[in-house]
């Protein structure tokens, strides 16, 4: 009796809640929306990458596909540690480098030898694919895979067998290791390379060669909920750079058209477009050293927590997923440097994100859906759940929500989510507080998305108002939160001028600058810096702000290579120099740029820059900074470079080779020498650029033994 009674109740109940919701149905979805594979990688939004291939003991960004099997020997490879780190770091995911252009892999694929199973490791019975998701899966982290569409190893790159090995790849990976979560189709292809001994340079018709509807076919097939990646997807895309930033403004929509990867340009990556037909939000993908690859010159450049928090809120913040690269070293595990930071970063994180303020707020809405209905009821944004949300009727598509607490709260981020499964919505919102009386704009912001954070300056109030301001339709805010960032003092700025004196500048002239020259955390016990310091032969320097109470800031790195005070620019083809002054390329300064006109392939005999530095020094390598404008003309990456003892008889090139991956990645590249050379001149000879006619050079350096 009892359960009939209890079951009709359930049916009134559940016919009150239904009748509610047929007179408020949900609001329609607005433009393209996302497929569910795409909503579960929405959910991640923050994984990484493992670089790791045989560049990891070349010291190579890009292998020219080359290189023995035998090269590839870590010493003391760890998965484990490798996924323990990316846990720690708060990663839900990451994607092994299976495969780089250089044609290396880390598994024991049936279809070619050049892989791990002809290696030193493990006596070539490894399998590091194998290991690294099954570490991933022990942290509970997703596992994904790379696998390069450029082959620079095999003889049959450009011919439709290439397609066919390709396939059958995908599929030993797809097949073999469990539920895998990505594939990172990468658009790169720089054209020269080994293949198979040919060492040719091949060109493929992107927009054909690869014929990516039936290799997507096959990602479909044998793993429905894997999200493929690519410059233009077909389910995330590239951001447009390699430094982790998505537009201020930045649309999980985008207008693919004739685009294909490695040929985006049409389209705007980094901002996305509205209206745009597909839904196609971007991944921000980021290396926490320069490189991708590990390089021991590299160690002191880890990105510092603060860096990492900056890349962070303009990449997770604007809607995109974050992608951050850890490269293992020689060893075969993340770097104690690495480790640090990421840690560091982690905890900032959890410090700002522990504790949303809005969180017992009294919410008034100046509008709710189906005349309040509960299901679109405002108090669904503060629920932590990315799957309620709060709606207003048709028609109302700039609704205010404001929020009142009965205490003051005091923070200096926002946080809004909206209900993805209706597409994206808003346009344009601002927050005001309540300051002595009246209303005061505290932030405001375009596209919202997946996630929209605002990191402002800290503000302390009683009320808090969201405005919808601009949008096509009602909209549907999945989540509306306040955090407070732990107050941090910054990194001071490092700098060395012409003459080679290295300043150290505070935020505030109330705190106290400490620094260390040999490569160690700067504590309470190190120098204070008081006067510019004088470092000739170059090297590492580290500082950080102490405030009067002691408590120390985040630390700031800079790697300097020999100083140049004593350096003269003599090339005498004063006729090909622009307008711009050949000192840029020596003063220290990489955001002043020499430009000068290139007289293309084949003319490597033209000397371009000559440079005395003013003394006979003992080299072991040179680096290139082009400039960081983000516009590839004039970036070089092909050179010659050679040394000289008078400046008049130069010999054969010291070095000669290719900036790999430079386009996408334009940071100083560094060029070590065989061995160390003696010499008082040098020569630097652009013999290839990017794009464009005239050669940029922001920087020239030289490191010493
Ligand atoms: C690029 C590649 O060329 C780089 O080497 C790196 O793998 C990066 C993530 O993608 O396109």
């Amino acid at each position: 009796m009892n359960r009939i009674i209890i079951h009709v109740l359930a049916l009134v109940a559940a016919t009150a809640v239904l009748g509610q919701e047929l007179k408020s149905p949900p609001p329609a979805p607005y433009g393209p929306i996302p497929t569910s594979r795409q909503l579960q990688w929405h959910e991640m939004e923050y994984y990484g990458f493992v670089h790791f291939t045989v560049n990891t003991f070349t010291d190579k960004e890009w292998g020219y596909g080359d290189e023995s099997e035998k090269v590839f020997n870590p010493t003391d490879f760890d998965a484990d540690q490798i996924a323990r780190t990316a846990k720690a770091g708060g990663m839900k995911g990451l994607i092994l480098t299976c495969k780089h252009h250089d044609g290396f892999c880390l598994w024991p694929s049936k279809y070619t030898e050049h892989s791990v199973k002809n290696s030193p490791w493990k006596n070539g019975r490894g399998d590091m694919v194998r290991e690294m998701s099954e570490a991933c899966r022990k942290q509970g982290l997703k596992f994904g895979v790379y696998l390069s569409p450029w082959d620079r190893n095999r003889a049959d790159y450009g011919t439709p067998a290439y397609i066919t090995y390709y396939r059958n790849q995908l599929r030993e990976l797809l097949t073999q290791y469990g539920e895998v979560f990505t594939v990172w189709l990468d658009g790169a292809n720089g054209g020269d390379g080994f293949y198979g001994g040919a060492r040719e340079t091949r060109k493929i018709d992107n927009r054909t060669y690869y014929d990516w509807t039936n290799t997507w076919s096959i990602v479909r097939e044998l793993m429905p909920m894997a999200c493929m990646f690519s410059d233009v997807g077909p389910d995330f895309r590239w951001v447009g750079n390699e430094r982790g930033i998505a537009g201020e403004t930045c649309w999980a929509t985008i207008n693919v058209g004739e685009a294909v990867a490695g040929n985006a340009k049409s389209i705007n990556l980094n901002q996305g477009e509205r209206p745009g037909a597909n839904w196609l939000p971007p991944e921000c993908d980021v290396s926490i050293r320069p490189g991708w690859f590990y390089h021991a010159t590299e160690d002191n450049q880890v990105k510092t927590p603060a860096q990492l928090l900056d890349i962070y809120y303009q990449s997770v913040g604007r809607g995109a997923a974050l992608n951050l690269n850890l490269p293992p070293d020689r060893r075969g595990r993340i770097h104690e440097n690495d480790v640090r930071s990421l840690k560091e970063f982690r905890r900032l994180l959890d410090a700002t994100f522990a504790k949303d303020l809005a969180k017992g707020a009294k919410l008034t809405a100046s509008n709710v859906r189906g005349s309040g209905a509960k299901s679109f009821a405002a108090a669904n944004v503060l629920d932590h759940d990315r799957n309620t949300y709060w709606a207003t009727d048709d028609g109302v598509t700039t609704p205010e929500l404001i929020l009142e607490f009965k205490k003051p709260v005091r923070f200096n981020i926002i946080s809004l989510r909206e209900f993805l499964p209706l597409g994206q919505r808003v346009e344009a919102f601002a927050v005001d507080v309540w300051q002595s009386g009246g209303w005061q704009e505290f932030a405001r912001g375009t596209s919202i998305g997946n996630l929209r954070l605002v990191r402002a300056k800290f503000v302390t109030t009683d009320k808090v108002r969201l405005r919808i301001t601009q949008a096509p339709v009602c909209p549907a805010i999945a989540e509306f939160g306040l955090f407070a960032e732990p107050e941090m003092l910054e990194a001071p700025e490092i700098t060395r001028d012409r003459k080679g004196l290295i300043s150290i500048s505070a935020s505030s002239p109330a705190n106290a600058i400490r620094y260390t020259l040999d490569g160690t955390e700067p504590g309470l016990k190190s120098p204070l810096f008081a006067s510019p310091i004088d470092l000739p032969q170059g090297g590492v320097v580290k500082a950080r702000q102490f405030s009067a109470q002691q408590s120390k800031g985040a630390v700031a790195t800079r790697t300097f290579g020999v100083s140049k005070a004593g350096w003269k620019i003599v090339s005498k083809n004063n006729d090909r120099i622009l307008r711009s002054n050949p000192v840029n390329a020596i003063d220290d300064n990489p955001n002043s740029v020499w430009r000068c006109r290139f007289d293309g392939d084949g003319q490597t005999s033209f000397k371009v820059i000559d440079i005395n530095l003013g003394q006979t020094m003992s080299l072991t390598g040179f680096t290139y900074q082009p400039p960081a404008d983000g516009q590839a003309d004039g970036i070089v990456d092909k050179y010659e470079f050679y040394v000289s003892a008078d400046g008049v008889n130069w010999g054969a090139p010291a070095a000669a080779g290719e900036f790999s991956n430079i386009k996408a990645n334009p940071i100083q590249q560094f060029v070590a020498l065989p061995k160390p050379v003696t010499c008082r001149f040098i020569r630097f000879v652009p013999v290839h650029l990017v794009a464009g006619d005239q050669v940029a050079v922001a920087e020239l350096g030289v490191t010493i033994k």
